[in-house]
């Protein structure tokens, strides 16, 4: 039976208690860090050669279910009750959201170095210590707003701007189409200053800290954060049902993305599931709005 994933907003005090009990014997048993690694190991940007496979690229959003999904099934194992919740960051958008609560995923950053000090996941509980490789910060860092260049969370405009692009994706399928669903809503932009970064992106620089790089999932509000872009994607599927994925055939040997964009009916590693697979999603679980 397909189960619900609910608004962070909506979740009960017990529901809250459950979903950080279950992330943190997750990261006990170290399957949480391995997830991480994952996330790390398939991060590829343009600049590099070979397959792009989460990012900068039109398997951005199947990859990500894939990954979510994989996530969740591995919380249900210790708690079957959990699922993941979303968090609709065009309405909490600010620090007081309770999203960041002691109860909840602990709050910002303290000013010195960043350290998150409030909640499970403050690094003082001794349950969260972090091997980022790049930060090289062994606790959880977040700057929300990022007080030393402030960056506003995205607005229902710049949203709207995505949502309302009836194209998925378009050549070269890379962070610099400027065209395409789905580069609008993974953010990548022209331009200087904030005006760079666009929707999801612009989420993980309003965050900071590990949420700025490949160990972005250190900070368990990735999920939720990513859980929102899945749903988003959901309504846009909703919106524009005579668009389907794109590439829909593998590109040709000549194509310069050849072996670097996966088109409907290839593999997502290190998955064999390919984006034709993850079109849908009602039959394993729903959005709760
Ligand atoms: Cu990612």
């Amino acid at each position: 039976m397909a189960h619900i994933r609910k608004n962070q907003r909506n979740l009960t005090g017990a529901e809250k208690k459950r979903f950080v009990a279950a992330l943190l014997e997750l990261k006990r048993r170290g399957v949480y860090d391995e997830l991480v690694r994952l996330h790390v190991r398939h991060y590829r940007a343009d600049g590099t050669g070979g397959l792009r496979t989460g990012h900068m690229a039109p398997s951005f959003l199947p990859w990500h279910r894939k990954y979510l999904l994989e996530f969740e099934r591995a919380l249900q194992v210790i708690d079957p009750a959990v699922t993941v919740p979303y968090w609709d960051w065009t309405t909490d958008n600010t620090p007081a959201a309770s999203l960041w609560s002691e109860d909840f995923l602990g709050g910002d950053g303290r000013r010195s170095d960043g350290q998150v000090t409030t909640g499970a996941f403050a690094y003082a509980t001794g349950n969260w210590t972090i091997d980022d490789g790049v930060l090289e910060r062994t606790y959880l860092v977040r700057a929300l707003g990022r007080p030393s260049s402030p960056i506003a969370l995205p607005t229902k405009d710049e949203l709207d701007w995505a949502m309302n692009e009836s194209l998925y994706d378009a050549a070269p399928w890379d962070s610099t189409v400027a065209r395409g669903f789905r580069n609008r809503l993974e953010g990548w932009a022209a331009g200087s200053g904030t005006a760079r970064w666009r929707n999801h992106n612009r989420v993980h620089r309003w965050i900071g800290g590990q949420m700025l790089g490949a160990a972005a999932p250190h900070d368990p509000v990735f999920w939720l954060h990513h859980a929102f872009v899945d749903l988003l994607w959901d309504r846009w599927q909703r919106k524009h049902p005579k668009s389907g994925y794109l590439p829909a055939r593998k590109l040709s040997a000549g194509d310069p993305q050849a072996g670097r964009a996966i088109a409907l009916d290839e593999p997502m590693p290190p998955w064999r599931t390919t984006p034709a697979e993850m079109l849908g999603h009602r039959s394993l679980y729903r959005y709760e709005t």
